[in-house]
């Protein structure tokens, strides 16, 4: 596929409510978007990193800098989405940028074809069950009418940001409340240390499907100690990065459940390698989300459809973070988004909806 140009596209998206997790409070997405522009298609690709290195050491000033002076010139005029972790492999980290670029030239490569993600990728189900992230609130009361609403509207599984102080007194007033019968998952990003094994044994009482992150991003050790005091499952966001850190934790001991987010691990290809991966060993995965558009949702979505996806995702309708999507938005049908099944992501920006929000356009050519 021969490559005329890539646009690079910052928007600004209000969220519906701040999100609060153990790095933070997020009150606006500042996204960028990638449009390759082919010879007889085009194809868009989104950059989940956030407007700050609060996550992981990326941030989206950042990601559109690398774009701009060392991948996007390190493309090969004739590219193939096969080859483009290849051509960017002389450039270290920065996976969420690589990703981006990729999803881009394998959307555009796709709709060219006819096929769409969900088949590329080897998608087995035409919906996936949806789960929701659930920000860390004020009070406890505020909690609970939050995921009261959530399990309302037909959410399938609750996560809970946790952290420390706002950890056992939560995560106990939301089983007590809504039972035995509610799949329930708590997210520490990273707030905890080794020390702490001892209070975070508390949670297992409360019969969580699984905990997320709890140790910092290279602690693959420590979880592995801390996965043998708990009998809730340790879950590793942060810590796996590629398919090779995947191996590591599983070797290790350090995880039994994988949260896989195409953006964190380089893209949708090095994603399906890691669910291959585990699925070859008896490790459940899941799709993560870093509060995407229409864009990066429809590309998680079908990825969320291949059959080691066993544990429902944080793969929400639109709707959970956006009044107005840039795309037709999510929505939950029966707790469950629809896979797209048209050509590519199966989905485009309203062009309307796209102007409103931009903030700045930039073209590259090679
Ligand atoms: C996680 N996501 O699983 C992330 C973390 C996260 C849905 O819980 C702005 C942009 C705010 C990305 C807050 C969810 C964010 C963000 C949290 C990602 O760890
Ligand atoms: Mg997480």
């Amino acid at each position: 596929m021969k490559i005329k140009g890539i646009e690079l596209r910052r928007i600004a998206m209000p969220l519906k409510a701040p999100f609060r997790t153990s790095f933070g409070v997020e009150y606006a997405r500042d996204i960028l978007l990638l449009r390759v522009e082919a010879a007889d298609s085009e194809g868009w690709g989104e950059c989940v990193a956030m407007s700050e290195p609060r996550y992981n050491s990326e941030y989206v000033d950042g990601a559109a800098d690398v774009l701009r002076r060392f991948l996007i010139p390190a493309l090969p005029l004739d590219v193939t989405a096969n080859t483009v972790a290849g051509a960017l492999q002389p450039f270290k980290g920065h996976h969420m940028a690589k990703a981006a670029l990729e999803s881009a030239v394998l959307d555009a490569e796709l709709r060219a074809s006819g096929e769409s993600f969900a088949s590329y990728l080897g998608a087995t189900r035409d919906r996936v069950p949806s789960g929701v992230s659930v920000g860390i609130m004020d009070s406890v009361p505020a909690l609970l009418d939050a995921v009261e609403g959530f399990v309302a509207e037909g959410y399938v599984r609750i996560k809970l940001k946790i952290a420390p102080g706002s950890d056992v007194g939560p995560v106990a007033a939301v089983r007590e409340h809504f039972g035995d019968d509610l799949l329930l998952q708590v997210d520490a990003n990273a707030a905890y240390t080794l020390a702490d094994s001892r209070h975070l044994e508390r949670l297992d009482a409360f019969d969580l499907l699984l905990i997320e992150q709890p140790l910092a991003d290279d602690d693959l050790v420590q979880h592995a100690h801390l996965a043998r005091r708990l009998t809730t499952p340790v879950c590793l966001d942060e810590s796996i990065d590629s398919a090779a850190h995947a191996a590591a934790a599983i070797s290790l001991g350090a995880c039994s459940v994988v949260n896989i987010k195409p953006g964190r691990v380089g893209g949708y290809l090095e994603a399906r390698r890691i669910h291959d991966l585990c699925q070859a060993h008896g490790i459940a995965v899941w799709c993560g989300g870093m509060l995407e558009t229409g864009i990066g949702r429809a590309a998680n979505v079908a990825l969320a459809a291949l059959p080691g996806f066993t544990l429902p995702g944080d793969t929400s309708a639109s709707s959970r973070y956006y009044s107005k999507d840039i795309t037709a938005p999510f929505e939950l049908n029966d707790g469950h988004l629809d896979v797209p099944r048209g050509p590519g992501t199966g989905v485009e920006p309203l062009p309307e909806v796209l102007a409103e929000l931009t903030a700045s356009t930039e073209w590259i050519t090679g």
